[in-house]
């Protein structure tokens, strides 16, 4: 069902009008082996009581690098429902069930280019990316999906599968980047050196999909820049 059940109404009381109506947009639920089995609200998706009766749906998270290996971060707004103002990766969101996001044919190619479709949208929603020079200035590259399951605040969580893309942009090239504010508090272009000091200082705080991801593969992943061939398309699913 794609409707807010009586009792949960009032769980978006006070939260920001435009995060509000986002939580009306329609994740894909998947059933384990990552096969599309309907559609859910976000804010259906992102209820402890129905992920906790194994409600799963699809989402990615983007790493982009500037030609130099420097990965921009992104600091949640306060006024996100979801983990509001922890540092993470660059961009993070969900296809949707349109067309182009869903994965038509349900081959792994067909998902992934779903993904990376949305991937480019929230880009430019998130941090003011211009589609067309995401497009002409580097290139995407899909490591893995990764099923992992972390509660945020009170009602909220988090229960996907996670198509991880590192965006590589090429040698002398630069991107536009003007966040909104709505979604983004803060940006941070880091060295590897510089995000292990952000993980030392005590009053930084991260998204568990972000630490969880630097813990089991993003540095390894890092060193390998230059040959991401080698780590790239990973076709299984990593249960976290
Ligand atoms: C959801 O990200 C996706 C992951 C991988 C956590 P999000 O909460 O930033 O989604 P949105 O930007 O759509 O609110
Ligand atoms: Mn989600």
């Amino acid at each position: 069902s794609t409707e807010s059940s009586g009792e949960t109404d009032n769980l978006l009381d006070g939260y920001d009008e435009e995060q509000i109506r986002l939580m009306n947009e329609n994740c894909i639920v998947l059933d384990w082996n990552d096969t599309a089995i309907g559609a859910g609200t976000k804010k259906l998706c992102h209820l402890m009581e129905n992920i906790n009766q194994g409600l799963l749906h699809r989402a990615f998270s983007v790493f982009l690098f500037d030609s130099d290996g420097k990965l921009l971060l992104q600091q949640r707004a306060t006024e996100k429902i979801t983990f509001a103002d922890l540092w993470t990766n660059t961009c993070c969101s969900h296809p949707l069930c349109v067309d182009d996001e869903l994965g038509l044919n349900g081959s792994l190619e067909s998902k992934i280019e779903g993904a990376r479709t949305a991937a480019v949208r929230k880009l430019e929603h998130e941090l003011g990316i211009p589609p067309q020079e995401v497009e002409s200035k580097g290139e995407f590259h899909f490591l893995n999906r990764i099923h992992y399951m972390a509660p945020s605040d009170g009602a909220w969580g988090e229960h996907e599968i996670d198509y991880i893309f590192i965006y590589q942009l090429r040698k002398g090239e630069t991107l536009t980047v003007e966040p909104s504010t709505n979604e983004v508090r803060d940006i941070a272009w880091v060295s590897q050196e510089e995000l292990k000091q952000m993980f030392a200082d005590g009053n930084l705080k991260f998204t568990p999909w972000f630490k969880l991801i630097c813990d089991n593969y993003l540095f390894q992943w890092w060193n390998q820049l230059n040959d991401l061939n080698k780590v790239e398309n990973d076709t299984k699913i990593h249960r976290m």
